[in-house]
């Protein structure tokens, strides 16, 4: 049968098993657009800027762990596009992004938005391609979903020419993409199985993509029969439920000093899965480069990420449910010795949850751990957290008990602007699950239009603006190095709750601790009664920074020391 090559492109997202596709209309894909009017089973989410498109469907393959797809327009939408990619190739997120291109018959001369998308993308995706001639589709198509979804997942970039689009072909449909991942060998696992019984204080760091219910529950039965503690990679706070009594803690930023001298103490890391990365080492201070002096298990899905900062003893490429299963068949050290160890790093995460801020004259009118400790009390433990990227998401990392596997979507990249468009996706993805989500002022305002999205498709998504007036890491670091000389870091915000209530959320504001229990039950009802989002915005003191300082403390610090 002949087929126009939309047509085929669309039929092969079915191959696929896409269901939802994330986009902003352009001129430049009009015919693929066309071929979604009617396929079955496929629905498209309109955004309203193309970073909603690539951070919603990096926060829905998150939350699926099928790929996010997303189709953008030429020039000005691809690059709109391209903060959500430079996140999903950080996070490791297995993503596919359609890009309208100009036609091989102009291509080259700087046509209309035309862009190299071979340069552009070429640093942040795992494969870069433009289809040309409408018989390929299948196989460009499945070598994409194959490349995003095996080894370390990741974006791919596949660009459509207009002359493709006006091509038709005969030609079969490709079979649905296999994720391949390696396993452990046999000598590999008894390694890893000699090195623990020689350890003394061993501490296990779980991070990455990749993870399965299962492979956690796995884990889980391997951490429980070894007595072992096990702490969260940055932004990979979810692997392990943080109810459990052998999570000890996340490592990255605002990491408990106590949790990080366990890590330097520590004659044995078995890192599963993270990329030990610039924030999950404390700057790669927790272990040093290359050669570490704990004993260094290093598991990772890709090659590549193995021996690339740190030589472990044993580095060992596989996928995590291949890896976890083999540890839950592991024979348990007998009567480990450093049992006691893992209760007491236990303690040290409840005492480091349980400490109170540091607030300079007393508690201020709106405590936001309060206001953690108000949201765990009264949601429930699958709640999804979502975050962007300021001093605001310490709250949760700090103060919130993340239920187990994808209750958490947060960038490691530290890309702003993400948390609004993952909770909505998130809401799309598991509609039943109580979604909240973490957003700055400075945050807010990146992506806070894509609450027109969250009403479109009654996504109801509760957003907690944590307004500051300003860009407080920045100023935060501003004092540390360049005190009282505050430049660039103030803002003047709009009233975020009218601002919702304009796109026909809900929108309240709360300045003391007392009214925000009241607020969230509104706020919740209205979720949940009427399918659409909701907006707290908690005015916050300024000065209350992290919970571990104060900016005037911070700046005066950095006074003295001059
Ligand atoms: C897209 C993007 N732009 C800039 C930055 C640098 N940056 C990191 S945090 C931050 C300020 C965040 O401000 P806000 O959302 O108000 O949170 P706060 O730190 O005040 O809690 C900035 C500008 C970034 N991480 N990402
Ligand atoms: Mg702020």
């Amino acid at each position: 049968m002949i087929r126009t090559a939309a047509r085929i492109l669309i039929d092969q997202l079915q191959v696929h098993g896409v269901n939802t596709v994330f986009c902003v209309p352009g001129e430049s894909y009009l015919a693929v657009l066309d071929a979604l009017y009617d396929a079955r089973g496929i629905r498209l989410v309109v955004n309203r800027h193309e970073s909603g498109s690539t951070f919603m469907a990096d926060a829905y393959a998150k939350l699926t762990g099928q790929p996010g797809v997303a189709m953008v327009t030429r020039g000005p939408g691809a690059t709109n596009a391209s903060i959500g990619v430079h996140s999903a190739f950080q996070d490791s997120t297995p993503m596919v992004l359609f890009v309208g291109q100009v036609g091989n018959d102009f291509v080259e001369r700087e046509a209309f938005q035309e862009i190299d998308y071979r340069r552009m993308f070429g640093q942040m995706t795992k494969w870069v391609a433009q289809i040309d001639r409408a018989e390929r589709i299948p196989e460009y198509v499945a070598h994409a979903f194959q490349v995003a979804t095996s080894g370390r997942p990741g974006p791919v970039v596949l660009a459509l020419p207009e002359d493709l689009l006006e091509q038709s072909a005969e030609v079969e449909d490709a079979a649905c993409h296999q994720p391949v991942q390696s396993a452990p060998t046999d000598t590999q696992i008894a390694g890893v199985r000699r090195l623990l019984g020689q350890a003394r204080a061993p501490i296990v760091l779980l991070g990455g993509s990749g993870w399965t219910e299962a492979a956690c529950e796995n884990l889980r039965r391997f951490a429980e029969a070894n007595a072992l503690p096990v702490a969260c990679a940055f932004r990979y706070q979810d692997l392990l439920d943080n109810r459990h009594p052998n999570y000890v803690g996340d490592v990255g930023i605002g990491i408990n000093p106590k949790l990080a001298q366990r890590i330097r103490d520590a004659d044995l890391v078995l890192a599963i899965g993270p990329r030990l990365g610039e924030m999950t080492t404390g700057g790669y201070s927790l272990l040093t480069v290359p050669r570490p002096k704990q004993t260094l298990v290093h598991v990772h899905q890709g090659i590549e990420e193995l021996g690339r900062v740190y030589q472990g003893q044993l580095m060992i490429a596989s996928g995590m449910p291949q890896f976890a299963s083999r540890l839950a068949m592991m024979m348990p050290v007998d009567a480990p010795p450093w049992a006691a160890a893992t209760r007491a790093a236990r303690e040290d995460y409840e005492a480091w949850q349980a400490q109170a801020p540091v607030y300079a004259g007393g508690t201020p009118k709106l405590d936001l751990r309060q206001v953690v400790t108000t949201l765990q009390s009264s949601l429930p433990a699958d709640t999804i957290i979502t975050n962007g990227a300021g001093n605001f998401s310490t709250w949760a990392h700090r103060y919130w008990r993340y239920g187990g596997l994808r209750t958490q979507l947060a960038p490691t990249s530290g890309s702003m602007g993400y948390g609004v468009p993952a909770g909505i996706a998130a809401k799309l993805a598991a509609p039943e699950r109580t979604v909240v989500t973490f957003a700055g002022d400075g945050d807010f305002l990146m992506t806070g239009q894509e609450l027109a999205t969250a009403t479109m498709y009654q996504a109801g998504v509760l957003i907690l603006v944590f307004n500051n007036g300003m860009y407080g890491t920045i100023r935060m670091h501003q004092e540390r190095h360049h005190p009282a000389r505050v430049i660039g870091t103030g803002l003047v915000n709009p009233r975020f709750d009218l601002l919702a209530q304009s796109y026909g959320a809900f929108g309240a504001v709360v300045e003391t601790t007392g009214q925000f229990a009241p607020a969230l039950e509104q706020a919740v009802a209205f979720c949940s009664a009427r399918r659409l989002p909701a907006v707290i915005e908690l005015r916050s003191d300024a000065d209350v920074i992290t919970p571990n300082a104060t900016l005037a403390a911070i700046r005066s610090a950095a006074l003295s020391h001059r």
